[in-house]
């Protein structure tokens, strides 16, 4: 079992890849309940590098209603692949903290960069595979994975370097309940493994993180771990912008994350869409706050 030694915590308080703005205080919230001093009971040094600041391009056609605030999208995105490079380059564990989720096309194409085959590990109530094409709504949030898997606008798909970053057989969805037709075509259409929540409910967790673990770790290099708070079900994770009834129990979303933890393959990660706005206190921060301690070795006994 490896764990980091060394976490550098990168700050993305960016929204406008979501429908609803709120996502931007993410970051800071979940740093408020108490993250550094948690890590560091672990015994983990941790460096908050700060909060990842861009200027966007006006040459960018903002028109478009199916790509929303892209301009925003692409400069967020491109500010923070160079920022995770480095600190992976620097030898220290990325621990990114959203914002929506869109930052996963800037995360995934800075981590990718250290990776010959990276595998993903994809917990989300969505499948955020949409193209301009499919979306119904423009948000890119619903369109980073398609996009690290080099499919969409080529103004995202190049971010961090042209071309897919990771390849579907090396990509586990886990806690989808909320589907668009686009994604269900694509998803039946291809190799990549989408356990829903109908999977978690008949295998159970302890059974889909074995399989994901195995999956995801196949002939990869490396593993980053992409997790949406609102894979959570909201009765414990209200504070999200897009909350989808029927999502995983308290127990389920720890043990996830402890099983990867013990597992000793994630090599990156990523915590978004919290929005303490949608919240009542800071239930849905410290949930996330929480589990990121999970995945990094506290336990229980
Ligand atoms: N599939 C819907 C869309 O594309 O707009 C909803 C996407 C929600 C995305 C959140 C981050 O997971
Ligand atoms: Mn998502
Ligand atoms: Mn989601
Ligand atoms: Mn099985």
């Amino acid at each position: 079992m490896t764990l980091p030694k060394e976490i550098a915590i990168l700050s993305v308080p960016f929204d406008l890849g979501a429908g609803r703005r709120g996502a931007t205080e993410g970051p800071s919230a979940i740093i408020q309940a108490g993250l550094e001093q948690r890590l560091q009971s672990l015994g983990m040094a941790s460096e908050d590098a700060g909060a990842i600041r861009y200027t966007a391009t006006s040459e960018i056609d903002q028109a478009s209603d199916n790509l929303k605030n892209l301009a925003d999208v692409i400069a967020v995105n491109e500010a923070l692949s160079e920022q995770v490079s480095r600190v992976i380059s620097s030898g220290k564990f990325p621990l990114v903290l959203g914002g929506d989720h869109s930052i996963a096309i800037g995360t995934i194409a800075g981590v990718a960069q250290h990776y010959n085959n990276l595998g993903v590990i994809w917990i989300d109530a969505h499948s955020d595979l949409n193209t301009p094409e499919t979306t119904g709504s423009g948000n890119i949030h619903g369109m980073s994975l398609r996009v690290s898997l080099g499919e969409g606008d080529a103004r995202l798909t190049g971010i961090g370097g042209a071309g897919a970053k990771i390849k579907p057989e090396n990509v586990v969805l886990i806690g989808a309940r909320s589907l668009d037709p686009g994604e269900k075509a694509y998803i039946k259409a291809g190799n990549m493994t989408c356990f829903t929540m109908y999977d978690v409910d008949r295998k159970g967790m302890s059974h889909i993180m074995e399989e994901a673990i195995r999956i995801a770790g196949n002939g990869t290099d490396g593993v980053h771990l992409s997790f949406d708070i609102d894979s959570v079900d909201p009765g414990e994770a209200p504070g999200t912008g897009t909350p989808v009834q029927g999502g995983l129990s308290y127990r389920e979303a720890h043990l996830a994350m402890e099983m990867l933890g013990e597992s000793g393959i994630v090599t990156s990660a990523e915590f978004v869409e919290v929005s303490p706005a949608h919240d009542s206190g800071n239930k849905t921060a410290n949930l996330a706050m929480e589990l990121i301690c999970s995945l990094l070795g506290e336990r229980i006994l």
